[in-house]
């Protein structure tokens, strides 16, 4: 039976509930520590976050929102920064211990590691940022489970463009229909469909209301057998009628339908 070859996860909002206590607080602390009176609230960050990529955030944050601002260097030199020293407080977030990974994510990453399913990651997110959060959340080796972390600049263009998981396709040498992805956003799941990759989306506060219509499935988390996932859209396959939570079984059934 064909089954899935790799798992291919999305980092923030999907492994961890990294963005309103995580990128929006150290966004926050890097404004105060330039002088800048920016504040970042849960409600304008839900906004920003249709902007993909830190540095993209900020730069769209500045056209929009503070027209008038004059940098005291070059624009971009000025972001990326910003961006540097944003990066340093995320990581002393991380250090602090208080970025959990989301329910069922370390049961699948294990069950996976333990049936020869290959893992990857596509993240907007730097790789400066996504290396710690798997060391502190998941385990101190765990960077070396992934046989590629494809992340932040490495492509010319964010998602939703299709770049980050068409690079993830090409290093690991595989077509789209052996894999799955696992998502928690409109502007992810747009980048992986427009690879041609099926996709399950676990969506978050932050995206509950986004446009998914294209996903494979989209549950509100991926549940565990003490705590089933809710089914909020698509149809779980003949081969898994009674799925409670999301596992390979799933993941197989989904590929093979
Ligand atoms: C999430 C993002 C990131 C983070 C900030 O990407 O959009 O930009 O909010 O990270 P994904 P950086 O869900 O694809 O992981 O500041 O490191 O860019
Ligand atoms: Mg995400």
């Amino acid at each position: 039976m064909k089954g899935v070859r790799a798992l291919i996860f999305d980092v923030d909002g999907t492994l961890a509930e990294t963005e309103r206590d995580g990128h929006r607080l150290a966004f926050n602390r890097a404004f105060v520590a330039a002088g800048l009176d920016w504040v970042w609230s849960v409600e304008l960050y839900g906004q920003l976050l249709e902007i993909a990529g830190g540095k993209e955030r900020m730069a769209h944050y500045i056209q929009h929102y503070q027209p008038d601002f004059v940098p005291p260097i070059e624009l971009t030199e000025f972001i990326a920064g910003l961006h540097q020293s944003k990066s340093r407080f995320y990581q002393q977030l991380l250090q602090g211990g208080e970025i959990k990974l989301r329910l069922g994510v370390r049961r699948l990453i294990q069950e996976a590691r333990e049936s020869g399913v290959r893992l990857a990651i596509a993240t907007t997110s730097s790789l400066e940022n996504v290396i710690p959060l798997l060391e502190t959340a998941l385990e101190p080796d765990s960077p070396s489970w992934f046989e590629v972390i494809a992340a932040g600049d490495i492509v010319p263009r964010k998602k939703p463009a299709p770049d980050i998981y068409q690079y993830v396709l090409d290093t690991l040498a595989l077509e789209p229909a052996d894999c799955l992805v696992l998502e928690d956003s409109q502007q992810g799941l747009r980048a992986a469909v427009a690879a041609g990759l099926q996709t399950v989306v676990t969506c978050n506060d932050y995206t509950r209301d986004h446009e998914l219509t294209t996903a494979t499935l989209v549950v509100d988390c991926l549940g565990d057998v003490d705590n089933p996932f809710q089914l909020i859209q698509g149809d779980l396959p003949e081969k898994a009628p009674n799925a409670q939570f999301f596992d390979l079984a799933l993941a197989n059934a989904l590929v093979a339908a």
